[in-house]
């Protein structure tokens, strides 16, 4: 059987049966509004997901690389402003879904489906490819070449000082924005990426104002290759001039609390941050590929067992919700 169908087997089986895996209480600035909107972006998130699966089936959809697992972007989106200018991991589509709430009059399930369908209405690429991105949101598309979107956002950051520094010229985003910038643990080494991230840590050493976040959505693996256990922490846990944050993103109480703690760390000091994040990831690599051919059962059960939405059933209900 298809993961993705265990997968929501189990999410209808265990959420009826109340057999929510344990975790930390609630806990954090987290409103109640915020957080129900943040579970349904995730849960909006996930039928796409399994939305695309069906449209390729039908001959309808040609793209099946997913978010499942990655829901807890959502709560990134809700510590964030949509005028902070985010270029995107492929598996940010809860993190869309959830800035999309925070403007009126989004339609983001449909725009997200025409790019599914590689529809020529798709707003965003036109039918080209499906992509993440909206103008609207302040999110430019990005292909899933990986770590290309990374010095795109150095640059990003680096000209919403230069625009307080050269007026009236270039003003895209308000003086006191911030870009965001996601990326995979396995993507972390590309040498694009610590282009970027050097580039970065050499602007703010000079203290020249860059106003960037990154987000290391750590799930363990790129593609079939595992990420040596430790190494996202290792390797940006002591950057010069890049300070680092780590929360579990499993849990949108604690995501949301560290993500507003680094968002406003880079808006007040206009410095560089980290966030990483500790996720996991569901259904394998894209459609076409059988986790269980390169890794241990054992080990995608356990993950399939730790579904960041059940995470936010039990949260949810445990915060009275
Ligand atoms: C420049 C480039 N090289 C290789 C690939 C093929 N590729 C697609 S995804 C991926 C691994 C990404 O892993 P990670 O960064 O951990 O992200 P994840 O899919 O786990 O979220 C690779 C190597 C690519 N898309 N672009
Ligand atoms: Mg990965």
């Amino acid at each position: 059987m298809d993961r993705s169908e265990i997968v929501h087997d189990n999410f209808l089986r265990q959420v009826a049966a109340r057999d929510l895996p344990a975790g930390h209480a609630p806990a954090g600035p987290l409103t109640a509004v915020d957080a129900v909107m943040i579970y349904r972006a995730g849960c909006l998130s996930r039928a796409l997901d399994r939305q695309s699966r069906a449209l390729q089936k039908a001959g309808q959809g040609f793209y099946t690389i997913g978010s499942s697992g990655h829901e807890g972007m959502a709560a990134v989106a809700a510590a964030l402003r949509p005028t902070d200018m985010a270029f995107l991991h492929y598996r940010d589509a809860a993190f869309q879904i959830a800035r999309a709430a925070q403007l009126p009059g989004q339609s983001i399930a449909w725009d997200m489906l025409l790019s599914f369908a590689a529809s020529r209405e798709d707003p965003i690429s036109g039918g080209r490819h499906k992509v993440l991105g909206s103008r609207a949101l302040n999110i430019p598309p990005q292909t899933s070449t990986i770590a290309s979107h990374l010095p795109k956002a150095v640059g990003a950051a680096y000209a919403v000082g230069a625009a307080r520094r050269l007026r009236p010229e270039h003003q895209a985003l308000p003086d006191d924005a911030i870009v965001y910038c996601s990326f995979g643990d396995a993507s972390a080494n590309h040498s694009t990426a610590q282009g970027a991230f050097n580039t970065a840590q050499w602007t703010a050493f000079q203290s020249i104002p860059l106003p960037l976040l990154f987000v290391c959505e750590d799930n363990g693996i790129g593609i079939s290759t595992r990420t040596p256990p430790g190494w996202i922490a290792a390797t940006f846990g002591q950057r010069p001039g890049l300070k680092y944050f780590f929360c579990n993103g499993l849990d949108i109480y604690e995501t949301y609390r560290v993500a507003a703690e680094a968002a406003r760390y880079v808006r007040r000091l206009k410095k560089p941050a980290i966030l990483h994040i500790g996720t996991l990831r569901l259904y394998g690599h894209a459609g076409a590929d059988l986790p269980t051919s390169y890794l241990p059962r054992e080990l995608v059960e356990t993950e399939e067992a730790n579904d960041p939405l059940l995470h936010s059933v039990r949260l949810l209900e445990q915060a009275g919700r």
